[in-house]
């Protein structure tokens, strides 16, 4: 089925709900809390009553989007409640914090609960949605979801303008990251003349970013090294850099329990690849991350036109995009006295 056929379905799935129930993935990022607003102001305007949750959601950076508020932190609800289910910007279904409850409804008969719609661009980790509308190529949830909005003639107004706008700069770090392209451009222009607040969001994203996110930045940026014959950069975060930017920024619990990932997503270390692309002189860079014990996880990126990074990635077992691409190796980072080893 063709993207417009998948738009055209979720369209009338969201127009004909009796209510409308939107998630967006534990600790929210900017990305998150805009799609789930963006789609809580499509439902609107279809006069369909909407609920919203995105778990552990905390700080109210984004409390100038409309929706934002009125997402909760928690579920509160049924699934009996909703006749369609909207999740975005999720990755995998586990990143919704509620697997387990989702699994058990699409156990049922079609006609007895909701019908999933998943709205993503991440690269997908298993088909679970009874519609998934997935593009992996795009910058931002958000990016795809004006793709659905211009497809199905649904109105810009300022406010649905600035929701799009806001996960499209949180997820190119203010087109600062090679997932960045003319078409993310061009929608951000549209999005102003729609009357987006370029200044105002791209200044709160840049000054509001959380102690965990900064404190990776830091030691990425301790760790990063250099190659200028190759025009290499890479860095490396072992796993007791992981734990002390969890420690040092409130995460003890997750710490204890040793249950990273649960805050560790991989968005995060996507960002940080994407800002070290940057470097002068720089033609890719690697980030290497200990992901668990014995499983190491990275990431690749390049600013360069003329390199396809995903060649690389291929070789070491993994894949993605010319620009943006990743892997994963059995292993272990260990710190030595001259970097690092693989073990
Ligand atoms: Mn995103």
């Amino acid at each position: 089925m063709g993207s417009e056929d998948k738009y055209k379905i979720a369209a009338d799935k969201i127009k004909s709900a009796k209510r409308l129930l939107v998630i967006g993935h534990i600790n929210p990022d900017g990305d998150a809390i805009a799609s789930v607003n963006t789609v809580a102001l499509i439902a609107q305007s279809f006069n369909v009553p909407v609920d919203a949750f995105c778990m552990e959601k905390k700080n109210e950076t984004y409390s100038f989007l409309p929706f934002t508020d009125k997402i909760h932190p928690s579920f509160v609800g049924s699934f009996s409640d909703y006749s369609a289910v909207v999740v975005v910007d999720c990755g995998a279904l586990s990143r919704t914090g509620f697997k387990d409850a989702i699994e058990e409804e699409l156990k049922k008969p079609i006609s007895t609960r909701p019908f999933f719609i998943e709205f993503d661009h991440h690269p997908q980790v298993h088909a679970w949605a009874d519609l998934e509308i997935r593009q992996p190529e795009l910058s931002a949830t958000c990016e795809l979801l004006y793709r659905f909005c211009k497809s199905q003639k649904i109105e810009f107004s300022r406010d649905l303008a600035d929701s799009i706008l806001t996960g499209i700069l949180t997820d190119t770090g203010n087109f600062l990251y090679p997932n960045t392209s003319s078409e993310t451009i061009s929608i951000a222009s549209k999005m102003m003349e729609f009357g987006a607040r370029f200044a105002k969001i791209s200044a709160l994203i840049k000054n509001n970013q959380d102690l965990l996110t900064i404190k990776l930045w830091g030691l990425a940026l301790e760790n990063l090294r250099f190659n200028s014959r190759y025009g290499f950069a890479f860095s490396v975060l072992t796993r007791d850099d992981l734990k002390t930017a969890m420690m040092a920024s409130g995460h003890q619990e997750a710490v204890a329990q040793g249950n990273f990932s649960k805050i560790l997503h991989s968005d995060l270390f996507g960002d940080i690849s994407g800002f070290l692309s940057n470097i002068s002189g720089a033609k890719a860079v690697m980030l290497l991350r200990q992901d668990a014990p014995g499983k190491i996880k990275g990431s690749l990126r390049t600013a360069s036109p003329e390199i396809d990074i995903s060649l690389l990635a291929k070789k070491l077992g993994g894949g993605g995009h010319a620009k943006s691409s990743g892997f994963e190796l059995a292993g272990d980072l260990e710190r030595t006295d001259e970097g690092w080893k693989l073990v």
